[in-house]
């Protein structure tokens, strides 16, 4: 075994060349990995015993891709294309061998070589998309040569994977191994040794003149996905290299991917996307956890409350094959829910996301149940009633009392202070929040909320718990609202000042879908049923909102009802503005003594966001949020945020710390504290430092 460099190992089975590839965790394309394969290519093709040259990684899959991190700092020689351009030139066969996942920059390296099979279980993608980015190694040429343009139109533009099964389907791999890669590998290289070589992907043509024939495939295209693309780039360079890939010469559309790929890595959207994915991956980890702290398995798990959360957090477990147990008061409300769940399955499959079979699977794992007693044998008990104190604490004495011992007690509340539900335990270490959205089975926000006693495996048992079940789980501190909704309460407090100002809900909610929320606030009240939840709430506590109850004493609960703070026409969701709302808020005003103006979509737009910043600061200051990341995370993921402006702490960097604090200053005097600005944002601006690389101390 020669070997290359730390990344690159060389062996020789007969006529076989064998270059391993050994870069944990993903044998990302970092630059020393690139050096080794080039320079361990270069000595396979100069050794005239080795007749045929296998491509192949050790660890837990194929190269993921390009190094991310690399991205944004120089680039350093050899790149990706000088090691395609090298197993292009190679007269010995070059086999990628593959497991695990061939993403990105891996894809296209299998992609440049002259054969590709794989194990079942591997899987394949260009996900640069998801990154901002395009595939910038040949992707953009090459996949619509293999698969054609339809496909790669598909896999490129979503970014999304595919199997093996598949991808042998549709042309992507040439074999599917079933015992040993390796193994496989060498015997086929010994036959690809034997024969003629294949044309290379560049040189295949026929798919291409396919489309070519079809030159209304891109619009065609753009207009049934064009839509979920609002506002970014990427989607739209993809597209365009694609095109270049029918109507030009190989080396041509190369060289128009590469421009645009360089575009795409200088642009904002790509840098708050990459910046992205390593807060995804950091709000994972938990500092302080002792490393002996061990997340305990949950093998059975039992849910209170069959109502839309109860029954959404019920479905996840079901999802992730884990039995629950769901219980409620009385048999009506527990058939309700269960039929819900039913519904809500038979939807999915109807639209060919579940076989039908699947649906009794999941169903099988759901034991309905109408005693609390029940809760006896669950690992992870969730409360998911209706928000109230007392009931809560009911709940939890009982539960005190009939868990079992090391079970965890969970409340799913999204206001209650979850310390004064642990204090009725006489095990407050078990007690933890998980603040679940809505709908539970759809978002994939999980905010696990750590109460003051709450132990250490407790937390740790609720994050992997979560990643069991496909959530992206961000650790926050009990206060009121916690770190999503306190901020969101901050930008609703100015919008209702806007309102009254002289705005009115469909502009403040274009002003936020002109930024890229898929939904401006106004609108997904109405969807959500807000306004009948605020007014009940406000009932409760004896409070008043004039536009809030207005609207609710007009019967104005929402889409549901066809209307709210706008109007519906029948079976349609498209919100329409309406003159009764108009005059319930000039009435507000009026009652205020204020003179309503015209407010430029600009003031408005900062209105809005700064308080949200203003507020994150303070979340860090007081140590509900380990760090600003942890914010977009939960901004992105369970507000709508738009992934592409990285979240509310990557874009206060991007405007500049300093120049919204200065901004905030000024608002302060027209509108009020809100806008005085935190004190962590002015010490930042002192030291001239950014916001989103803010760790709050452990
Ligand atoms: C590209 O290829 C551009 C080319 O077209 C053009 C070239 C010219 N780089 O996700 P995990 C780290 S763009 C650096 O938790 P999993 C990750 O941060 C790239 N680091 O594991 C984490 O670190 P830590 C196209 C990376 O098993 C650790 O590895 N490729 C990279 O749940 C484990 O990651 C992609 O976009 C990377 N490429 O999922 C693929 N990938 O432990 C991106 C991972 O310190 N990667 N890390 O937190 C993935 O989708 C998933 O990581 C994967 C594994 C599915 C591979």
């Amino acid at each position: 075994m020669a070997h290359i460099n730390d990344f690159v190992t060389l062996d020789r089975e007969g006529v076989v060349a064998i270059l391993t590839a050994d870069n944990p965790p993903v044998n990302a394309l970092s630059h020393g990995l690139r050096v080794g394969l080039l320079d361990g290519l270069t000595q396979a093709v100069a050794d005239p015993a080795l007749k045929a040259i296998v491509l192949i990684c050790a660890g837990r899959t194929f190269v993921a891709g390009a190094d991310i991190s690399e991205f944004g700092k120089a680039p350093r020689a050899p790149g990706l294309h000088d090691i395609v351009a090298a197993i292009e030139a190679s007269a010995k066969p070059v086999i990628a061998a593959i497991h695990g996942t061939a993403l990105g920059g891996g894809l296209e390296l299998a992609l440049a070589c002259h054969y590709r099979i794989a194990v079942r279980s591997a899987r394949f993608g260009l996900p640069e998309v998801k990154l901002g980015l395009l595939p910038g190694g040949g992707g953009t040429q090459r996949l619509p040569r293999l698969v054609g343009i339809a496909k790669a139109m598909a896999m490129i533009t979503t970014g999304d994977m595919i199997g093996a099964d598949e991808a042998k389907e549709i042309g992507l791999i040439d074999e599917i191994v079933a015992g040993d890669l390796r193994a496989g590998a060498v015997a086929f290289a010994e036959k690809a040794a034997a024969r003629a070589k294949p044309p290379l992907v560049r040189d295949r043509d026929e798919k291409i003149l396919a489309a070519r024939a079809n030159p209304g495939v891109f619009d065609e295209f753009r207009k049934t996905h064009g839509r979920r693309w609002r506002g970014q780039m990427a989607p739209n360079h993809i597209m365009k290299c694609l095109e270049a890939a029918v109507n030009l010469p190989f080396d041509q559309g190369i060289a128009e991917e590469r421009r645009l790929f360089q575009e795409l890595l200088a642009s904002d959207q790509s840098k708050a996307q990459r910046y992205f994915f390593f807060a995804e991956r950091e709000a994972a980890k938990i500092p302080g956890l002792t490393p002996d702290t061990k997340p305990v398995e949950i093998k059975t798990v039992a849910v209170i409350g069959a109502g839309t959360m109860g029954g959404g957090i019920t479905m996840n477990f079901a999802n992730a094959g884990i039995p629950v147990t769901l219980i409620e008061q009385d048999q009506k409300n527990l058939d309700r829910g269960l039929g819900v769940i039913r519904r809500n399955y038979e939807n999915t499959a109807a639209r060919g996301g579940l076989a039908a079979d699947d649906i009794e699977k999941r169903m099988a794992l759901i034991e309905p149940s109408l005693k609390i007693e029940d809760v006896a044998g669950a690992d992870l008990i969730i409360e998911a009633v209706y928000e109230n104190m007392g009931l809560k604490k009911e709940i939890f004495q009982k539960l005190d009392k009939l868990a079992r011992k090391g079970a965890i007690l969970a409340t799913n509340t999204s206001a209650l202070n979850i310390d004064e539900i642990a204090a009725v335990a006489s095990r407050p270490e078990s007690v933890i929040g998980l603040h679940f959205f809505s709908p539970a089975n759809v978002m994939r926000l999980l905010e696990i909320v750590r109460a003051a006693k709450t132990a250490d495996w407790v937390v740790a048992t609720s994050m992997a718990v979560a990643r069991k079940i496909s959530k992206v789980a961000v650790l926050v501190g009990v206060c009121d609202g916690f770190v999503g909704n306190r901020i969101m309460r901050a930008r609703g407090m100015q919008s209702e000042r806007l309102l009254i100002e002289g705005a009115l809900p469909q502009q403040i909610d274009k002003v936020l879908v002109d930024f890229g929320f898929p939904m401006g606030p106004y609108a997904v009240t109405d969807m959500g049923g807000g306004i009948e939840l605020g007014w009940r709430r406000r009932q409760e506590i004896g409070a008043k909102n004039f536009i809030g109850d207005s609207l609710a004493e007009r019967g104005r609960f929402g889409q549901k009802a066809g209307k709210g703070f706008y109007h519906y026409e029948p079976g349609s969701r498209a919100p329409l503005p309406d003159p009764e709302v108009e005059e319930i808020i000039k009435e507000a005003s009026r009652r205020e003594g204020v003179d309503r103006r015209a407010i430029p979509d600009q003031e408005i737009f900062e209105r809005l966001i700064y308080p949200m910043i203003n507020e994150a600061a303070k979340i860090l200051e007081e140590r509900k949020a380990l760090r600003a990341s942890d914010i977009d995370v939960i901004w992105v993921y369970g507000y709508g945020w738009p992934l592409w402006r990285g979240g509310p702490m990557f874009y206060a960097d991007l405007v500049g710390l300093k120049k919204i604090r200065d901004r905030m200053l000024e608002l302060e005097k027209q509108h009020g504290s809100l806008f005085k600005p935190a004190p962590l944002i002015e010490r930042l601006v002192a030291e001239d430092k950014g916001i989103a690389a803010y760790k709050a101390a452990a």
